[in-house]
């Protein structure tokens, strides 16, 4: 396939180099060289595209497409080389000309469309499309600004723009052609008539934004590639604009390119608690019209009806954010196919399915009816209408106003996104065993008693060529040394390595292996926050979003604790620690952003603190990114997972870290429950309160302050916080803000971490028992990757491609039928788009 030889490679860099920027290798910077590398590599996935398709044309394969308003993609030209087994070929067309392959690396920006987990998995998920051979894209915006740029100026989280533009670009095909354009309406109203059996919809007065599709090509292991469409929002100047310039009325025109420019500028940092702002809901839409349009239209290429959307297209809604995608595709069915309503409704919930991630109350995705109707009248109507077919049939299921009121779509003056997602989907998921059981009893409870079959779970999985294979080389090389290289794309081959659980020689040097991936993060440490850490230290690692439910004020508790116990007993028996901070805090989340300038203020006094800094280190690396979790993974010992039990929906860092042969330290909460059951109780650390035993003790009720009081070790830590960690580490409005944490714990506390104190600490001093037992932790090191199987993205494809897509892969060496399947063309009836619609655009 990619038998491409050195010197074919080599002479395609320097045809890019020239034709692009008209430099020679010897002259060239490595950004350039990085560039023309890049384009070479992405013409291929074009190429690889087509065959592809070529491949899949007589199948009659079901098209997947995932909608998503995050797609967490990270760096490219590595995975891509890696996927197409290029790396060792440009690595020495490369060595030619004196450039090393590592430092082109560096030159990329992650693409970070996205905010932590939901948009990782899925870029991962992609990943996952590709390898397995399924005819598939994503969609969504191609945000100029990503997830923000975390800089710590005086212990504070500063957010700056992440300009990862123009640069990216180099991945991204433009689309252009008029036809693949997508007009999006927004305001204005609607005006419905008759003409004869046709209903005909017009809008009048509204704001017209045109979507330009982005295409990025995403490779897998394998022949198959996957595609991700960004649409990026214009403008176009029409009539009216010319009118408004030509009676002077510049500003005018212009306020509406501003208003279309917003649209696709920048990524929302997920706050979790979506209240009414204007234009992320501008955002969902343009996503949701541009990219049902142009499904509706790939399909209508091929067939003459949306009779058999169903059976040819699975549409997936990543959580609640694409929602409108129901009401969007059945807008296009009525208005523009002439499909009845009940026609349009079923195929619509046959086409669609939805997938949750949270069960946190708060982050369930609400609008105000008044800000929906006024910015989407059309798709008001429709969801109005949906609302009072759905109250209708819950009245006549079950005959209980209150369960018709809970169930609503709209009510109470919101709308109810996630009720919307449920009644319009066929297929609901939770993302891990437990969080699809807690769906089922809580949130969704309502649903499942009348539709329990629309009910399923698929457990998270991540790619693994991205988060062993690129990311531990070393670790890579040494499993395929003993069990072969088919866990690559098989991973429930890992299984193998349990057979050198007892082999001294292997458990010696998978501990030399993580030594070395220490050496090389303890490096970036180093480099990034000036701190030295001893690699021979535990390395403890909590590394996500900030948020309460994830609890790293419960670590950095523990960790005030040891410091205070340290220094009261400076000899104390204690295995050197360092404990391991990253992640983002949303700008708005005043409590998350004081935690991490505790934990910067913390780091500070204690590597200072001669007494403590050889044997306790804390440090806080800022901006973490896929890029930064790449090297961070292969380097973890301990991989904290410890959030109050029913709130992660599932964890997929906890998967990344074991896969690399971390041992978790967690509660019963999401996927650490599997990873519990796979690994078995003697390769894991569990600890705290269960999901039954959180209910039980907020219904009987939770007290902080009674753990404060009845722990002294504990009270102690807390006490640090209010008062000892202040002084000149603080500005006084940071001092003030962490002090709040202090009365949080003990007057609020809503995640009950003083409940879970004492046994966390219990269990943290088991790790450094343990830990003391090289080989004994080697061992659990090595079991932990080898029960990491399941965890895999190819896993959960193929799990959401039997149970819910219902689709299979395309086959390749399959001899294809020599006539095409042929689309049926026997219905011109509901076919094509009519042509009577009229929309007005705003003058
Ligand atoms: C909400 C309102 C306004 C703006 C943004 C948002 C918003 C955006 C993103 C709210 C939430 C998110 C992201 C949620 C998320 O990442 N959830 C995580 O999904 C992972 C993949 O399934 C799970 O593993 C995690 O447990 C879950 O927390």
């Amino acid at each position: 396939m990619n038998n491409i030889s050195v010197s074919q490679a080599k002479k395609a860099i320097v045809n890019k180099l020239s034709h692009y920027f008209g430099v020679s290798p010897e002259t060239a910077s490595d950004m350039q060289v990085y560039r023309a590398v890049s384009m070479l590599v992405r013409d291929r996935l074009a190429e690889m595209n087509s065959e592809f398709n070529d491949a899949a044309k007589n199948q009659d394969s079901k098209r997947v497409y995932y909608l998503s308003m995050e797609f967490l993609m990270g760096r490219s030209l590595k995975n891509n080389l890696y996927n197409l087994g290029l790396t060792e070929t440009v690595k020495e067309a490369l060595a030619s000309m004196d450039v090393k392959l590592d430092s082109l690396y560096e030159q990329e920006r992650d693409a970070g469309l996205g905010n932590g987990g939901l948009g990782r998995l899925a870029a991962c998920y992609l990943d996952g499309l590709a390898t397995n051979g399924f005819r598939s894209m994503g969609y969504s915006i191609r945000y100029e600004n990503g997830i923000f740029q975390q800089k710590i100026i005086d212990g504070k989280q500063l957010a700056l723009p992440d300009e990862w533009l123009p640069g990216g670009a180099v991945w991204l095909v433009k689309r252009d052609e008029k036809d693949r354009l997508k007009e999006i309406y927004f305001e204005g109203s609607v005006e419905e008539s008759w003409h004869g059996d046709h209903h005909i919809v017009n809008y009048v007065d509204a704001n017209v934004i045109t979507a330009v599709p982005y295409d990025m090509y995403v490779s897998g292991k394998g022949k198959g590639v996957s595609r991700l469409r960004l649409w990026a929002a214009k403008k176009v100047d029409t009539a009216d604009d010319m009118l408004d310039f030509a009676a002077g009325k510049h500003l005018k025109a212009m306020e509406r390119g501003a208003m279309a420019a917003a649209i696709s500028k920048v990524l929302y940092p997920a706050d979790d608690t979506p209240e009414g702002k204007s234009l992320r809901l501008r955002q969902q839409y343009f996503l949701v019209s541009a990219s049902v349009q142009d499904i509706i239209q790939r399909h209508l290429t091929h067939y003459s009806t949306l009779d058999n959307l169903p059976e040819k297209v699975a549409i997936h809604i990543n959580d609640t954010h694409p929602t409108m995608a129901i009401p969007e595709l059945m807008r296009i069915m009525l208005d523009e196919c002439d499909y009845s309503w009940d026609e349009a409704w079923s195929i619509v919930t046959r086409t669609v399915a939805y997938t949750n991630h949270t069960v946190l109350a708060e982050a369930l995705e609400c609008w105000s009816e008044e800000l929906y109707k006024r910015l989407l009248p059309r798709i008001y109507q429709i969801t109005q209408e949906i609302d009072n077919r759905f109250r209708k049939y819950v009245w006549d299921a079950t005959g209980d106003a209150d369960r018709v009121e809970r169930m609503a779509i709209i009510s109470n003056g919101v709308v109810r996104m996630a009720n919307l997602c449920v009644a319009g989907s066929h297929s609901v998921n939770g993302v891990s065993a437990l969080h699809s059981e807690i769906l089922k009893d809580t949130v969704f409870n309502d649903f499942f008693k009348l539709t329990p079959d629309k009910f399923c779970n698929v457990t998270n999985g991540i790619a693994f060529r991205r988060w062993i294979c690129q990311a531990n080389p070393r670790l890579t090389e040494y499993i395929t040394s003993l069990i072969g290289d088919k866990f690559i794309t098989q991973s429930e081959e890992l299984l193998k390595l349990k057979d050198f659980a007892n082999d001294k020689k292997v458990l010696a040097e998978i501990a030399a292996i993580k030594r070395d991936n220490k050496v090389r993060f303890a490096k970036y440490v180093k480099k990034t926050t000036g701190y030295d850490i001893n690699p021979d230290s535990i390395f403890d690692v909590q590394v996500k979003r900030f948020h309460e439910y994830k609890r790293q004020q419960l670590n950095i508790l523990n960790i005030i604790a040891e410091y205070q116990m340290l220094k009261e007993n400076p000899n104390a028996d204690y295995y050197p620690k360092t404990y391991i901070f990253a992640g983002k805090a949303a700008p708005s989340y005043d409590i998350c952003k004081s935690m991490i300038s505790l934990i910067v203020a913390l780091s500070y006094i204690i590597n200072n603190d001669p007494d403590v800094n050889k044997k306790l280190n804390v440090v806080f690396i800022e901006d973490y990114s896929v890029t930064v979790a790449e090297l961070l993974m292969p380097a973890a010992d301990i991989s904290e997972q410890i959030s109050l039990a029913g709130k992660e929906a599932s964890g997929t860092g906890n998967m990344k870290l074991m896969l690399n042969g971390a041992v978790t330290l967690g509660t019963l909460d999401g996927a650490n429950i599997e990873i519990n059951e796979a690994v078995g109780k003697d390769n894991i650390f569990i600890f705290g309160l269960k999901t039954p035993e959180v209910e039980d003790l907020r219904r009987s009720g939770y007290y902080p302050l009674n753990y404060y009081n009845n722990n002294e070790v504990l009270r102690k830590a807390v006490d640090f916080i209010a008062t000892d960690v202040h002084g000149k580490n603080f500005d006084e409005k940071t001092s003030e803000a962490v002090r709040k944490i202090a009365d949080y714990l003990k007057f609020a506390d809503p995640y009950m971490t003083l409940a879970d104190f004492a046994d966390y600490q219990k269990a943290q001093k088991l790790i450094s028992e343990t830990y003391k037992d090289t080989e004994k932790f080697a061992r659990m090191m090595l079991m932990n990757t080898s029960s990491a199987g399941i965890f895999s993205a190819d896993r959960a494809i193929m799990e959401y491609a039997n149970n819910i897509w219902h689709t299979k892969p395309i086959a390749f060496d399959e001899k294809a039928p020599s006539k095409e399947a042929a689309p049926k063309k026997s219905t011109p009836k509901k076919s094509a788009p009519k042509k009577s619609i009229k929309r007005t655009k705003k003058s």
